[in-house]
């Protein structure tokens, strides 16, 4: 039996894609209700209709029948993130909002009473809206104090009912969508580098320092920093391709060294040398990085080549990162390059690096899905395409615990329908359970299990014996 016996199965979503009712019971706006079409788009003055996110799935009405069936799949654990703009509206203020606090408490409530794990990520692409336009995000470094508030109320509140935390959703995304993730609200294309890196810095204080929090408040608490894997091979063996790839995945691994080495690398000392950028450590900064977490997760969706011939540099579709497309792979719908091997080729290269157990919390297909009655009169979905992803990819994940790796849990993406993160649509499916809800805003809101449903359940109870 390869998978370890407390091995953490279950599945994962994000507050601002699934729960909906954006500005019910006090919620205030995050940066995502008014970027109706994700990454891609412009962003909007105040929420307009045509934002998906606005309903979600409803998850925020409906959670007691979704947390019942991921229990009827077996999950051991269940990944959510918790709406900071639900806790503190503005983000600024002093009190927090009760009724807020008191979603997430039934939420957990909920799924404790199945034995189910939640895993809450604190922060994930949902900065309060007034953080941004007001202090301009995580340039900020007030945004420091604001944070620490938001983690010391939720610890205090659910200290008791959760032992996983990540604290940032993949942090070194924000290299790539400053306003998504990290709250800046200055145009992309206008914001300097040195305004970027010392967001990155402050973000680094702020994981930093709830983790220390965290293992003060929270002595069993298990702490985690969340990165966006996306393993970059040399398109070719020139020693010019494998060093640009060395200096390419730098700058991804430079969030994992920190927050697990617990100081900053050399290597990007030097990229600031040369780029004339001057990071700001306020006293104490260094003190507060040596707070390294407890494991590394990760989501993992696809790799990516890159070359240093400029002429072979053309940028294929990514999720956030673009990248060289590799001539030996197939790609979803979204074109997404689709790598299971990829997979058992990080988590090796994490685990040498890091010496830290490691956690799967994202990985999956999006595609297209056909709502179909099968021959038992069922409402459902044959998506053996999805399962046939799903599989490759678990099967790899065996092969990296043979290689002596240690992996924690496998929380697989979207497992129910959601709005995409990057193009901010639901025809984009994730799911074990689909939500019979379109992006003209038709649609019932039913759940129907497909028949990835019945798979995952068989794959958690055999502990992936049937894989
Ligand atoms: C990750 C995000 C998720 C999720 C996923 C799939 O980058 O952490 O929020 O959405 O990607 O991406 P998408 O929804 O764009 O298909």
């Amino acid at each position: 039996m390869t998978f370890p016996k407390d091995f953490l199965w279950g599945g994962a979503v994000a507050a601002n894609q699934c729960e909906g009712a954006y500005d019910e019971d006090g919620k205030g706006l995050s940066t995502q209700d008014v970027t109706p079409h994700g990454i891609a788009g412009p962003r909007t003055a105040e929420p307009a209709p045509d934002n998906m996110k606005l309903v979600g799935i409803d998850f925020y009405h409906r959670y007691k029948e979704d947390v019942k069936l991921f229990a009827e799949m077996g999950f051991k654990v269940f990944r959510t993130s918790i709406a900071w703009s639900r806790i503190f509206p503005q983000g600024d203020e002093d009190t927090p909002n009760e009724k807020g606090l008191r979603f997430y408490d039934d939420l957990f409530d909920e799924c404790l009473k199945y034995g189910m794990e939640p895993l809450v990520t604190i922060s994930h692409y949902e900065t309060p809206l007034h953080l941004s336009r007001t202090y301009n995000g995580w340039v900020n470094r007030r945004m420091i104090d604001f944070y620490e508030k938001y983690v010391r109320t939720i610890f205090d509140r659910y200290g008791k009912k959760v032992k996983y935390w990540l604290t940032f959703n993949e942090i070194n995304s924000v290299l790539h969508e400053p306003f998504l993730s990290g709250g800046i609200y200055t145009d992309k294309e206008k914001l300097s580098k040195n305004d970027l890196y010392q967001a990155v810095h402050h973000e680094l204080v702020a994981s930093a320092l709830a983790t220390k929090i965290a293992h003060e408040m929270m002595p069993e608490a298990k702490v985690g920093c969340m990165i966006l894997s996306m393993p970059t091979y040399p398109l070719t063996p020139s020693p010019d391709d494998v060093i640009k790839v060395m200096e390419s995945t730098h700058m991804n691994d430079f969030f994992g060294d920190v927050h697990v080495r617990g100081r900053y690398p050399g290597y990007m000392k030097r990229y600031f040398r040369e780029n004339n950028i001057e990071i700001q450590f306020a006293p104490g900064d260094e003190e507060i990085l040596k707070n390294t977490v407890d494991f590394v997760s990760f989501s993992y969706y696809m790799s990516i080549c890159d070359t240093a011939d400029p002429a072979k540099r053309k940028e294929g579709k990514g999720n956030l990162l673009g990248g060289v497309p590799n001539p030996y792979l197939d790609a979803s719908q979204w074109g997404w390059q689709i790598d299971p091997k990829g997979l058992r080729y990080v988590l090796n290269y994490y685990y040498d690096r890091y010496q830290k157990p490691l956690f799967i919390v994202e990985n999956g297909l999006g595609a297209v899905d056909e709502l179909i009655r099968n021959a038992d009169g069922e409402m459902t979905v044959e998506d053996g395409y999805r399962i046939d992803y799903l599989k490759q990819h678990l099967l790899q994940v065996e092969e990296a615990i043979e290689d002596g790796v240690e992996v924690m849990g496998y929380t697989s993406w979207g497992c129910i329908d959601l709005v995409s993160a990057s193009t901010a649509e639901l025809k984009k499916r994730y799911g074990y359970i689909y939500v019979d809800r379109y992006d003209d805003g038709t649609g019932t809101l039913e759940r129907y299990r497909k028949k990835s449903f019945y798979w995952y359940r068989d794959v958690i109870s055999t502990n992936g014996a049937v894989l």
